[in-house]
């Protein structure tokens, strides 16, 4: 059942997809296993034969729709909590860059962790997530990136903060595959996540520990 969840994703087929899902549920698939087991490692896969020049942007497109069909099942198990709120996170892909599935895979495991998620889209301008944090006053501002052409927007948006005097409000959490520790550390960032379910992990554990 999760392998053909997973040939449905690569093949576009998103009404596949979505019942699929619901099937998966029904027999007691959890909505994680869902996700580790069928849809992530079919968008890799099309990652990998973009890569190689087996597949081309609509084909990825496609295939990310039907993805995200299946999220939208998904996401009222994901998010289903009886914590009370723990805190407030503002999120958003930086300016140039259109890739959301994973940002909003983050949102989901936020909001199920207990977080109240304020989610700013995608191709973000620094101003606009300063805004937000003026606005909002989050715990925890949230920046993903996919392309390595977009990931110096992230300084960009740690040196806006820095220049609205917002900096020490708030905690920066960074993500997104070309990501690293390393980058998080030089460019100012309080933390990386290097997946969805990390990121709700290391954001609770911060609030916890104060
Ligand atoms: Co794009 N794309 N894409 N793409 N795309 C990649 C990223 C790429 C690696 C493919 C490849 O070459 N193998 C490559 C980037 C290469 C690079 O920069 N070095 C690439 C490219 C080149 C492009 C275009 C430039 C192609 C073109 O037009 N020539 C173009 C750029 C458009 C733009 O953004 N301006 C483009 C377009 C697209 C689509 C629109 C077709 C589509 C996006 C649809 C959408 O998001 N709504 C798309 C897709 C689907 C992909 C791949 C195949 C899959 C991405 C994905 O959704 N993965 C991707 C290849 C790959 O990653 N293997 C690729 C699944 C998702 C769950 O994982 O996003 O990594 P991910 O998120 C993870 C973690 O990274 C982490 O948690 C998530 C879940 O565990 N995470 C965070 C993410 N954000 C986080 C934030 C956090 C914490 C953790 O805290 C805030």
């Amino acid at each position: 059942m999760l392998e053909e969840i997973y040939h449905n994703v690569i093949t576009g087929d998103a009404d596949g997809v979505a019942e699929g899902v619901q099937q998966a549920l029904a027999v007691g698939h959890t909505p994680v296993e869902i996700l580790n087991q069928s849809l992530i490692p079919a968008m890799t896969k099309m990652g990998h034969r973009y890569e190689y020049g087996e597949c081309f942007v609509p084909e990825m497109l496609i295939a990310a729709r039907a993805m995200e069909k299946g999220m939208a099942v998904l996401k009222p198990r994901l998010v289903e909590t009886n914590a009370k709120l723990l805190g407030r996170v503002v999120l958003g892909t930086v300016r140039g860059d259109l890739h959301d599935i994973g940002k909003n895979l983050v949102g989901m495991m936020l909001a199920g962790a207990g977080f109240e998620v304020i989610d700013l889209g995608v191709d973000v301008q620094a101003e606009r997530f300063v805004e937000a944090v003026r606005l909002h006053r989050p715990d925890f501002l949230g920046i993903s990136t996919l392309l390595t052409t977009t990931m110096s927007g992230i300084s960009t948006v740690i040196e806006a903060l820095n220049k609205a005097g917002l900096r020490h409000q708030v905690l920066v959490m960074v993500g997104g595959a070309p990501l690293t520790q390393e980058f998080a550390n030089q460019v100012g960032a309080d933390f990386f996540a290097a997946d969805a379910a990390l990121a709700a992990k290391q954001a609770r554990m911060l609030l916890e520990i104060g």
